[in-house]
């Protein structure tokens, strides 16, 4: 235990058997077997957690329901005060929390901790948020009325979370969720299921000093089937889902079948457009975090360079030099810049779409390949590979959840922008260039249909007080920033007459 894993794993409440069904402080013991959570890091067993059953789950929204009685009832400030120390929770635990998603999930201890600062960053964004839950007024067209709206709190939040971003995406959920007034219901990865177990003990501790009752922060755990008792349950007023395109189309089946409400957000197929006025260092640089960052595991990795043609070959040499450079190994370890996958189904994923680029037809540029020898033993560690290829090739039309980078050559602006958006995913996209008309073509409403449109800086790695989420098979729902926490509420338009009569609008008279 070189890196101090099981001292940090202690200070954060994670045992070596766990169970996994909480209302709070409360962990309710489903009977069932556990399920293992790996470290794709060197392969060992961290700990077990027990799943939740059907009998678990009802117990948790029957507490849930009667938590969301008393928690619509504290004012938004106060819950946001409670969101505040959630955070500041976070804060006193950020190396510790930041090791166990470092070493759950694989991504690199700098990342593990970006992870964690970008939970404290959304309970900053939530406190504040927690006084600024605004409606609009209006003039009403009758004497003597007023008209104004309100937003009240919704009920119990299912959120459903991926693993590569364990933590930080139910806090986007949850501290939104809160402060609207709702109470959470949380199934993460069972592919990071400790991490979670973490996060639920830390929240839990702020909720019970506060005298608040159990179930207001909730945690399920299990595979999809625990999910689909959320996506079926009209108790469930929204389900927030992040994942693949494949799980998010089944959850909005079900919740839209019972007229449930959705947020989604799913599979993104990011490209980087470098016209010839890019500043080359910057996007050299960005092209590489995007593309081998969390070892190309994040909805928002760059997956696709679509390069002009002047500059081509100058990106591919370049890219390919900073490639050589790239040091795989343990994330734990700061001197290596690439972790490993989640698993070895992920690795089979990885193997199959190189086979397949291949196959269709495209160049190596920087072989792939799994790493072994030592260090190396859990299978998981990856080369982050770059091929030439085209945009139509069925798998450069998917997203691979792992470091395999698609270079394509462009003539023209409007060219590049419409293989951008030549894919059925709609997350994050990005222009280098340092001319203005180049940068505006791009953000207009003929350039990138993307939910994020970034100049000169990569795909990924968005910051909190933006609306994060994308379009077409990446779901149209947005999270953290901006004006997201209206998905958390309902809104009640209000219409009051204070007159001493009874005007009709439209003006539509009926007397007798
Ligand atoms: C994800 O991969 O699901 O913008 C979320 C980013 C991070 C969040 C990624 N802030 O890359």
């Amino acid at each position: 235990d070189a890196f101090g894993i099981r001292q940090s794993l202690q200070k954060i409440g994670v045992q070596s058997e766990n169970l996994g069904s909480s209302t709070g402080l409360n962990w309710l013991d489903s009977g069932a077997s556990y399920l293992s959570s790996f470290s794709p890091a060197d392969g060992k067993l961290i700990a077990k957690v027990q799943p939740t059953n059907p009998e678990t789950y009802e117990a948790i929204i029957a507490q849930s329901q009667a938590a969301f009685e008393k928690w619509k009832t504290v004012p938004a400030p106060q819950r946001g005060e409670i969101v505040r120390e959630i955070g500041n929770a976070l804060r006193e635990v950020k190396a510790d929390l930041g090791k166990l998603v470092s070493y759950e999930m694989g991504k690199s201890y700098q990342e593990g901790l970006g992870e964690v600062q970008e939970m404290i960053d959304i309970c900053d964004f939530a406190v504040g948020l927690s006084r600024q839950l605004y409606g609009l007024t209006m003039h009403s067209e009758r004497p003597g009325h007023r008209m104004y709206e309100q937003w009240h709190p919704l009920g119990i939040v299912g959120i459903i979370s991926a693993f590569n971003f364990p933590v930080a995406v139910w806090s986007w959920n949850a501290a939104l969720a809160w402060v609207c007034g709702d109470v959470c219901v949380w199934k993460p990865s069972e592919k990071a299921p400790l991490s979670a177990v973490a996060c639920q003990h830390i929240a839990a501790k702020v909720f019970a000093e506060h005298g608040m009752p159990e179930g207001i922060s909730n945690l399920i755990v299990g595979d999809y089937k625990v999910g689909e008792l959320m996506s079926h349950d009209p108790r469930v007023s929204l389900v927030s889902a992040t994942g693949s395109t494949r799980m998010g189309k089944l959850v909005a089946k079900a919740v839209g079948e019972r007229l449930g409400r959705s947020l989604l957000e799913l599979g993104g197929n990011n490209a980087i457009i470098i016209t010839e006025n890019a500043d080359m260092d910057i996007a050299i640089r960005g092209a590489l975090f995007g593309a081998v960052g969390t070892a190309g595991q994040r909805c928002t990795t760059t997956r696709r360079l679509i390069i002009q043609e002047n500059v081509y070959e100058e990106v591919k040499t370049r890219l390919a030099s900073a490639y050589s450079k790239l040091v795989i190994g343990n994330p734990l370890d700061e001197k290596n810049h690439v972790g490993p996958l989640i698993d070895e189904g992920a690795v089979e994923s990885y193997l199959t779409a190189i086979e397949k680029v291949k196959t269709a037809g495209g160049k190596e540029v920087v072989p792939g390949g799994v790493v072994s020898g030592e260090g190396y033993e859990s299978g998981c560690y990856v080369k982050p590979a770059i091929f030439e290829a085209e945009n139509h090739f069925e798998i450069v039309q998917h997203e691979t959840f792992a470091p395999i980078l698609y270079l394509i050559k462009y003539k023209t602006l409007p060219e590049a922008i419409a293989l951008q958006n030549g894919v059925p995913q709609g997350l994050s996209s990005a222009i280098m260039t340092t001319n203005m008309r180049e940068a505006e073509a791009f953000l207009a409403a003929t350039g990138s249909d993307c939910g994020i449109a970034n100049v000169n800086i990569g795909t990924s790695g968005a910051e909190i007080g933006g609306a994060f989420g994308g379009e077409k098979e990446t779901g149209g729902g947005r999270e953290s920033g901006s004006d997201a926490w209206r998905a958390y509420m309902r809104r009640q338009t209000n219409t009051i007459n204070y007159s001493t009569s009874l005007p009709l609008a439209q003006g539509i008279k009926f007397d007798i």
